[in-house]
């Protein structure tokens, strides 16, 4: 495998680099534990939307600088800002970075793979959620940390906690704030799996990998229909799966696909 090449400098708030076709984002600022400024925001979006334009990325992996995957919100950001009330408006905050960033991670045009490689709180959290395959090291945890500050569960953190774990377990986490071993984690199927610390880059570069060198639309239209039958009916459902698999079935990848196998050797897939 290729070396990666890094496309950001190297003090950017998010470093971004290349190997093969897997583009790598890594929350750079370790020193407040990956904690999200309105600065990083704006560089995470616009390196999710350089990932999403480029056809030369067929996977995108995140992860962590550092001890830390993510803090969530910094609370020391002057971005938090004041409404006209001078009270912090947060509303306004989650509107302008935590919608977006949830929205785009869920619209991706590739898998996109999570590797926590530690604590992941609040916000941080939840944007790990959001990923398609979570990978964490063995000391990483999970903190709904919201509860502790005044706040509620965002970054997707209501709409996914419930789907992920069923309400027992979301409003148990949600409540107490009580952090959340990666053990735990992947038992209650929060995560894909837990490897050694030392693995966790090599494991989550090698599911990157094996991600993009698979249909890229297939595997996103599966994503796409997976959320969306969270809110249909089973005959609504398999309408929705007639209608993309006729769309999937007409593109290069099938017929890729099916000429592979026919002709015993590995298929190359391009459609995204
Ligand atoms: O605008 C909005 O607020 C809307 C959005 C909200 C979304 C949210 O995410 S709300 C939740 C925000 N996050 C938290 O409340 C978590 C706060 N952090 C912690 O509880 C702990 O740091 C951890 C449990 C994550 C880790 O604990 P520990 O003991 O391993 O590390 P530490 O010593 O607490 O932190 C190390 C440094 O990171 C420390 O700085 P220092 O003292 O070395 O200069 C600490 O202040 C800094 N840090 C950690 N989390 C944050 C942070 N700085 C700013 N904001 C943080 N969230």
């Amino acid at each position: 495998m290729s070396e990666p090449i890094l496309l950001s400098s190297p003090d950017a708030l998010i470093l971004v680099a290349q190997r093969g076709a897997v583009r790598t984002l890594t929350l750079n600022r370790p020193a407040s534990l990956n904690s999200f400024t309105t600065d990083m925001h704006a560089e995470l979006r616009a390196a999710l939307d350089a990932a999403a334009a480029d056809d030369a990325v067929r996977a995108v992996l995140i992860t962590g600088a550092g001890r830390a995957f993510c803090a969530g919100q910094d609370l020391n950001d002057p971005g938090m800002g004041a409404g006209a009330d001078g009270k912090p408006d947060i509303g306004a905050v989650i509107e302008k970075n935590y919608r977006p960033l949830a929205l785009r991670i869920q619209s991706m045009p590739v898998p996109v793979v999570c590797a926590v490689n530690g604590v992941a709180a609040g916000a941080g959290a939840n944007f790990a959620f959001c990923c398609d395959i979570v990978l964490a090291g063995r000391s990483a945890s999970f903190i709904q940390a919201f509860a502790r500050i005044g706040l509620i569960p965002d970054c997707g953190g209501t709409w996914l906690l419930p789907r992920l774990v069923g309400r027992p377990r979301a409003l148990a986490l949600a409540l107490t704030g009580d952090k959340l071993s990666a053990a735990d984690a992947e038992r209650f199927g929060m995560v894909w799996q837990v490897v050694d610390d030392a693995e966790l880059p090599a494991q989550a570069q090698a599911l990157a990998d094996r991600l993009a060198v698979m249909p890229s639309r297939a595997l996103v239209a599966t994503r796409q229909a997976l959320d969306a039958s969270q809110s249909l009916t089973l005959s609504d459902a398999l309408t929705l799966e007639a209608h993309m698999q006729g769309e999937l079935g007409r593109a290069h990848d099938f017929a890729e696909g099916v000429a592979a196998f026919q002709q015993k050797r590995p298929a190359v897939f391009k459609d995204r």
